[in-house]
C-alpha cells in the first residue's frame, strides 16, 4: 500500500473529472461508458463543483439538453458519436436531437442540484431559476407514469442504476431473450467478463428495449404489456429524497409547494408496501405482486429518504459484521453473492455516499462514519474504482471514474 496524501488524491480526483469531461459534459469513464449518463452526471456536478461550479452548472444544462417533451430524463445522452458502447443510439432509435436512450435513471437529479445551489446561492440563483420547470416535469413524469401504489416502477434493469442486481432475477425470469438477433457487447472487452452481466442477462436487456422502441416509447403500453415492471425499493426512496429536496428549492425561489407536497405523501404511504413481511424493505415484482426476496444496498437507502425502521438498522450491522468494505450490493449471506460481479456484490462509492448521508441525517453517525472510512480506505489504496470487493477491496470494473472521484472530493476525502 502506497501512502498517499489527501491532497495528491484530490488533485487525482480533480484530474479525473477534468480527464472525463467531453466539452459540457462528463463521461463515466473513458473507454467502457463514452456518453452522459444521467445519474453518473449528477455525481460529476456535485465534485466538480467543489472546484468549478460554473461548469458544474453547465454540466446540469447539457443533461437536460436531452430532456423529452413529456418530461423524462433520460438514462443515456449521446451528444455526439462515441465508439465503444453497445446498445449505441442505432439500437434505441429514438427520434430525436440529441439522440438518448429511451428509459430514465435514478432521479438524484434535485438533491444534487439543491446542493450545489446552497454553495453557490447568490450567482447560482439565475441557473436554479432556468432548471427549476425542468426538473419539476421530470418529478411528475415519474408521479404520473411510474409510480404505483406509491411505489417507483421500474420498466428495465438499467433504468434502477444496478443493472444485475438480484432484486430482478425472478422478474427476468419472465423475459424472453432468444429472439433478440445478433449483437456484439463493448463492455466485455474494456474489462473482464466475470465483473459484468452474463449474456443472458444482455439478451433479456436487449428484448425489453426492442419491446418498447417497437411499441413507440408508448408509457401506457409497456405498463399493460411489457413483461418486466417491477417497484424499486432503491428507486422509491431515491425519489423520495429529490421530493423533500425539490420542495425545499421550491421553497426557496417561491413557487407553489403543493404539489410536491403531495407527491411526498404519496410517496411515504408507498414505503409501506416496500416492506417484505420477512422484516426488510424489498423490491415488488409488479407482474406478480411479489416481493423479490433481496436484500441489496437499494433497501439501505431508506435513511436517505428519512425512514428508519429499527430493523434495518439490524440488518445493516449484521451484513457489515460479514465483510471488510461495506456495503455490499447484495446480502453476502445469500447464495447469489458474487463479489466481483458488478451488482451482485461489489461495495460501491456513491451507493455509500447515499446511504451514509441518510445515516448521518438520521443520527446514525457512528455507522455513517464507518462507510466513509472503509471508502477512503479503498480509494486510497487502490485508486477511483467503479466498484471493488467488499470481501478484501479486489478494485473491479472500470478505472478513473467519475462518480468515485466526485464522491471523493465531497464526502469521502
Ligand atoms: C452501468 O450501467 C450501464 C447501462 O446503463 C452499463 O452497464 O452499460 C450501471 O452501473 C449504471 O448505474 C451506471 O449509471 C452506468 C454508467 O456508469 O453503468
Amino acid at each position: 500500500m502506497t501512502a498517499v496524501t489527501d491532497e495528491k488524491l484530490d488533485k487525482q480526483a480533480r484530474k479525473i473529472l477534468r480527464d472525463n469531461d467531453r466539452g459540457g459534459y462528463t463521461v463515466p469513464t473513458s473507454g467502457l461508458y463514452p456518453y452522459q449518463w444521467n445519474w453518473d452526471s449528477m455525481f460529476s456536478a456535485w465534485g466538480i463543483a467543489t472546484f468549478d461550479v460554473r461548469r458544474a452548472w453547465f454540466e446540469i444544462t447539457t443533461l437536460l439538453y436531452g430532456q423529452w417533451d413529456n418530461g423524462m430524463i433520460p438514462h443515456i445522452i449521446f451528444h455526439k458519436r462515441a465508439e465503444g458502447y453497445f446498445p449505441g443510439p442505432d439500437v434505441w432509435a429514438v427520434e430525436r436531437v440529441p439522440h438518448t436512450s429511451g428509459i430514465s435513471q435514478p432521479p438524484v437529479a434535485a438533491t444534487m442540484i439543491r446542493s450545489i445551489y446552497e454553495s453557490d446561492k447568490k450567482a447560482g440563483r439565475v441557473h436554479m431559476e432556468l432548471i427549476y420547470g425542468r426538473l419539476v416535469s421530470w418529478h411528475r413524469w415519474w408521479m404520473k407514469n411510474r409510480v404505483q401504489d406509491g411505489m417507483v416502477a421500474i420498466t428495465h434493469p438499467w433504468e434502477s442504476g444496478r443493472d444485475n442486481a438480484v432484486d430482478w432475477d425472478s422478474a427476468m425470469q419472465a423475459v424472453d431473450g432468444s429472439n433478440v438477433g445478433d449483437y456484439t457487447r463493448r463492455d466485455t472487452s474494456h474489462v473482464n467478463p466475470e465483473m459484468r452481466p452474463k449474456k443472458e442477462d444482455y439478451d433479456r436487456y436487449l428484448a425489453l428495449v426492442q419491446f418498447s422502441r417497437d411499441n413507440g416509447w408508448n408509457e401506457k403500453y409497456i405498463a399493460e404489456h411489457a413483461a418486466f415492471r417491477v417497484a424499486d425499493v432503491g428507486m422509491t426512496f431515491i425519489l423520495l429524497r429529490a421530493c423533500r429536496d425539490l420542495l425545499q428549492i421550491a421553497a426557496d425561489l417561491d413557487h407553489d409547494t403543493p404539489e410536491i407536497e403531495g407527491w411526498i405523501e404519496t410517496l411515504e404511504a408507498g414505503v409501506a408496501n416496500h416492506w417484505n413481511p420477512e422484516g426488510y424493505y424489498d423490491s415488488v415484482n409488479l407482474r406478480t405482486g411479489e416481493f423479490t426476496g433481496s436484500l441489496s444496498s437499494g433497501s439501505f437507502l431508506c435513511w436517505y429518504a428519512g425512514v428508519d425502521p429499527p430493523e434495518m438498522m439490524s440488518h445493516l450491522k449484521a451484513i457489515l459484521a460479514e465483510v471488510r468494505y461495506g456495503v455490499p450490493s447484495n446480502d453476502p449471506r445469500a447464495e447469489t453473492f458474487n463479489p466481483l460481479r458488478y451488482w451482485r456484490g461489489p461495495v460501491w462509492g456513491m451507493m455509500n455516499a447515499l446511504i451514509a448521508i441518510g445515516l448521518k441525517d438520521q443520527g446514525h453517525t457512528l455507522t455513517a462514519e464507518r462507510l466513509r472510512k472503509d471508502t477512503r480506505e479503498l480509494i486510497e489504496d487502490h485508486g477511483f474504482y467503479e466498484y471493488w470487493s467488499p470481501v478484501d477491496g479486489t478494485p473491479a470494473g472500470g478505472r478513473n471514474f467519475s462518480w468515485t472521484a466526485a464522491i471523493w472530493l465531497t464526502w469521502a476525502g
